[in-house]
């Protein structure tokens, strides 16, 4: 196995990955050379879907299921070795379906099918020794000697991009959120991969046009989740527990929480958000149901010991799950879409009642915790609510600092600087923050700024487009650009969601972002410098070094 996507890898030499039986993840070596197959094949679909646009064809099915497949290979989300396979059997099927409406078009018109690489053609084994054999000879390294770790690093970088942009897809296909062209420019991508290029210049570009992509999809994504639930409005959010029976949503999907909610209404069972789904309290579609009594636990890198200890069902509906056993909670524990684990329940299509069953069989909490607040809500319509004032105290003089501190949570000590950072910055700077990290802060008070909260909880990760949006319209203001404005960006990245969007936010052309805690595994020191000479790209070092340099620019 080769794998070095998330910031868990091993890192020593740099570069090194996680090589052995198992990851630090938890993922089998098997899992990964499975995976490996199946992104090699899904590359396969791309090339003869890219193929078949040439002679009209397009297929709405084949667009969905290649990002949603290829998302059940990111990082915490599908451990499950014979789903994995179970999507490359599918992914092949889709491509021998494919490759002949492509040839018969072809001969319709009296033209010559292209000529299309090997790798587009490759027939899956039936012996799944064999296809683990072959598997093994199309590790992401296979040709590292040859092309250098330069060029591999920026090959990954591309790779694990489009698969955080895969990943946001996916989240916007479920909320009836699709688009042919961004599919064309997503098959390009992956096409132009499979060719395993060696060129330094389109694999930049390549990095930055999947940036832009992805700025597209986190706007489809935005449309989706607004019009089907509402603009999310700034709501305080109860981080404990309260006496009855429970369910606990996990993950980023909020038409899961949606159909949960529909489906417990009324049965005495209180549903409570995790993780990422904390931002769901602020939508106006799931105020009426007022058994989402609040958020238990924070951030994935906890769940063992949190889950072990929620006196119900948990349903994850997409990254980040670990292993379930180490808890004792895998007979509780239900997966959803892409995400895996063996042996744990798989819930397919709407029906809840295996979960809800579960929770009204369980004892729930006992009894009422003392309740502690935390609120979410501040997306890019409430931030526009919230600008005009903004501005003004901006222009008094009573706010002279923004910082977007986010991104992904970790279990590393080192993130510890995001905490110090948040409680370190001075009073007069607001604070805007998303996605998992912001459990490293967002249980203490920041206080406001004449009314102005100083803690200002955009959403998820895929909401860094609400706080994007929030920057061009105080760059518009203030007539600036936003590399201008007193904003700094100082995010935590763990998976490839983050990378897709530190690579949308480099395409979109935001400078001096600091990353952390540590650089990425598959960027080697040069790629490193070339970031930060090309954008400004920094690591962090020390919160008090950090905000130094950040208030003297
Ligand atoms: Fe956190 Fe995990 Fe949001 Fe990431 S729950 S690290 O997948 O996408 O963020
Ligand atoms: Fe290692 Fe991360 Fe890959 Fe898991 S996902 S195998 S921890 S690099």
């Amino acid at each position: 196995m080769f794998c070095v996507q998330c910031e868990q890898t091993i890192h020593t030499p740099q570069g090194a990955g996680c090589t052995f039986a198992k990851g630090m993840c938890g993922k089998t070596a098997e899992v990964s050379d499975l995976q490996d197959m199946l992104v090699h094949v899904l590359q396969a679909v791309s090339i003869y879907a890219k193929a078949a646009r040439t002679v009209g064809i397009v297929d709405a099915e084949v667009d969905a299921y290649v990002p949603q497949a290829f998302f059940s290979t990111l990082t915490n989300v599908n451990f499950d070795a014979a789903r994995i396979l179970d999507f490359t059997k599918r992914a092949q099927a889709y491509r021998d379906q494919l490759k002949a409406r492509y040839e018969a078009a072809c001969a319709e018109r009296g033209v010559a099918p292209a000529t299309l690489s090997k790798a587009a053609n490759y027939q899956l084994p039936e012996n799944k020794a064999i296809i683990l054999s072959d598997a093994m000879s199309m590790a992401l390294n296979r040709d590292k000697a040859k092309i250098g770790e330069d060029v591999l690093g920026l090959r990954l970088l591309c790779l694990y991009g489009l698969k955080g942009a895969a990943a946001y897809m996916e989240h916007a296909r479920v909320l009836g959120q699709t688009d042919a062209d961004v599919a064309a420019k997503f098959h390009d991508f992956m096409a132009f991969l499979a060719e395993d290029p060696t060129e330094v210049a389109p694999l930049f570009q390549c990095a930055m046009d999947i940036g832009h992509l992805n700025y597209r999809i986190m706007e489809m994504l935005d449309k989706g989740e607004t019009d089907t639930f509402g603009h999310p409005v700034p709501t305080r959010v109860n981080m404990r527990p309260v006496k009855g029976k429970a369910i606990l949503v996990s993950g980023h999907d909020m038409h899961d929480l949606e159909l949960i909610l529909q489906q417990t209404e009324g049965k005495g069972i209180n549903v409570y958000t995790n993780g990422e789904m904390l931002p769901g309290h602020a939508y106006p579609a799931f105020k009426k149901y007022t058994h989402l009594v609040g958020n238990y636990g924070t951030a994935w890198q906890n769940q063992q010991k949190e889950f072990a200890a929620f006196p119900g069902p948990i349903v994850m509906t997409s990254n980040c799950i670990i292993d379930p056993n180490v808890g004792q909670y895998a007979d509780r524990i239900y997966t959803r879409s892409i995400v895996g684990w063996p042996g744990v329940t798989h819930v397919e299509g709407s029906d809840f009642s295996v979960v809800i069953d579960k929770a009204l069989s369980m004892p729930g909490f006992v009894a009422d915790e003392t309740p502690h607040y935390t609120t979410t809500g501040f997306a890019h319509n409430a931030l526009m609510q919230a600008a005009p004032a903004v501005i003004e105290q901006v222009k008094a003089g009573n706010i002279k600092h923004f910082f977007l501190i986010g991104g992904c949570d970790g279990d590393k000590s080192q993130r510890s600087y995001y905490t110090d950072l948040a409680k370190s910055v001075p009073k007069d700077s607001l604070i805007l923050t998303l996605a998992c990290g912001k459990y490293k802060f967002n249980d203490l008070e920041f206080g406001d700024i004449n009314g102005i909260p100083r803690l200002l909880d955009v959403g998820q990760c895929n909401d860094a487009y609400s706080a994007i949006q929030l920057a061009l319209a105080l760059a518009k203001e203030f007539n600036c650009g936003v590399n201008d404005l007193p904003l700094s960006l100082v995010l935590s990245w763990f998976e490839q969601k983050a990378i897709v969007i530190l690579l949308t936010l480099l395409a979109l052309g935001v400078k001096d972002i600091r990353v952390g805690p540590t650089a990425p595994g598959f960027l080697t020191d040069n790629l490193i410098g070339i970031l930060n000479q090309q954008f400004g790209l920094k690591l962090i070092t020390t919160p008090q070094q950090d905000l130094e340099e950040i208030l003297a620019a």
